[in-house]
């Protein structure tokens, strides 16, 4: 590849008569937005450790009462995006969330998909359409476009959780937007959802179509995730122990955006991910290990920490435990590459 016209190569005059009828040489900035055969990424590989962060939101907890925030969060802004874009790569957004025993976080609804990873406590509910689903460590649970949702607590102690939303995306769209309800409390079904595909490969007679564009699956109870990991590690013994989360009647992702998925180290297993072109992030269930990142040094990562790494790079994921597997949950853009054609 040759070298290109800069813009200095260009007359000033010449530059101000583009600049006042809003035009611009493609030229200088060609290589920018297409460099030579690895695209350009600002997602840093990162790791948010969750002994750092869980003192600052307990904080939050203090010093903002649930009135004034709405939603009790401290987002995971990867510094590679710039901190005021609340971006952890290009279309992922990551929160930690705090409720307090016996607050509420009140009913909404959004364009933006969201999924909440349960880290810490129990005896809150997050309601979902009508649908109140209990929130147990590890579990995953979809809030998609579109549905009212409302959280409280009535258990003992802090709940936190992990938020992970395509809002980046949904706002560079230009399709951002929430409108605000009245609590579900009073009109409540049961947690269906779960019970109608809580065995694999069974659904629920239905007589009309369902919408396709998310799972019908609400919660995907971690217990549940656990147990298929740890009975797939006992028959194979050398093969990657991973899951993605499905839609249970159509096999597609949980949304057409973010794709998720979980995956077992076994006691000091090293995994060096296949290549791929999206950016994706960690969040560690159980255990403790390092991740590599191309020629970059390692990180370690201990349960209950989030990560993030840009795609087109070369990713080990090291159990350094020699006696207790690590489990871990993942989320990443392979859904959008692959509609795009880019993937
Ligand atoms: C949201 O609705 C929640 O419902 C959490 O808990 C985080 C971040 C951005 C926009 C909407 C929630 C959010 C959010």
């Amino acid at each position: 590849m040759h070298s290109l016209g800069t813009l200095e190569d260009l007359p000033q005059s010449y530059r101000d008569r583009l600049t006042e009828l809003n035009l611009v040489p493609l030229w200088p900035n060609m290589r920018a937005v297409l460099p030579h055969k690895v695209p350009s990424r600002k997602t840093q590989t990162l790791n948010w450790h969750f002994d750092d962060l869980r003192p600052l939101l307990i904080e939050a907890g203090d010093l903002t009462p649930m009135e004034k925030a709405e939603r009790r969060v401290l987002v995971l802004a990867n510094p590679g995006h710039g901190l005021t874009n609340m971006q952890a790569t290009p279309s992922i957004y990551m929160g930690l969330q705090l409720i307090l025993p016996g607050e509420t976080a009140p009913n909404h609804r959004h364009t933006p998909n969201a999924v909440r990873i349960i880290i810490e406590g129990e005896g809150a509910t997050t309601i979902v359409d009508g649908e109140p689903c209990i929130m147990e460590r590890g579990d995953l649970i979809l809030t998609p476009s579109g549905k009212w949702h409302e959280h409280q607590h009535d258990g003992n102690g802090p709940i936190i959780w992990l938020d992970i939303l395509d809002l980046p995306l949904i706002y560079q769209l230009e399709g951002s937007w929430a409108i605000e309800g009245t609590t579900q409390i009073n009109t409540l079904n049961r947690d269906k959802s779960f019970a109608e595909y809580s065995a694999a490969g069974v659904v629920p007679e239905l007589d009309f179509q369902r919408e396709n564009t998310h799972s019908p699956m609400l919660r995907y109870p971690w217990t549940k995730t656990r147990a298929c990991l740890v009975e797939m590690a006992e028959h194979y013994n050398k093969h990657p122990i991973r899951i993605a989360y499905v839609n249970p009647e159509t096999g597609a992702s949980l949304f057409p955006s973010i794709g998720f998925g979980a995956m077992m180290l076994r006691p000091s297993e090293t995994l060096s991910l296949p290549k791929r072109t999206t950016a994706c992030v960690f969040h560690i269930v159980e255990g403790n290990g390092s991740i590599k990142v191309d020629s970059n040094s390692a990180i370690q990562w201990a349960e209950k920490d989030t990560l993030s790494a840009p795609g087109y790079t070369d990713i080990t994921l090291n159990n350094t435990s020699a006696t207790k597997p690590a489990f871990i949950i993942t989320a990443d853009e392979a859904p959008l590459h692959r509609y795009l054609g880019i993937f």
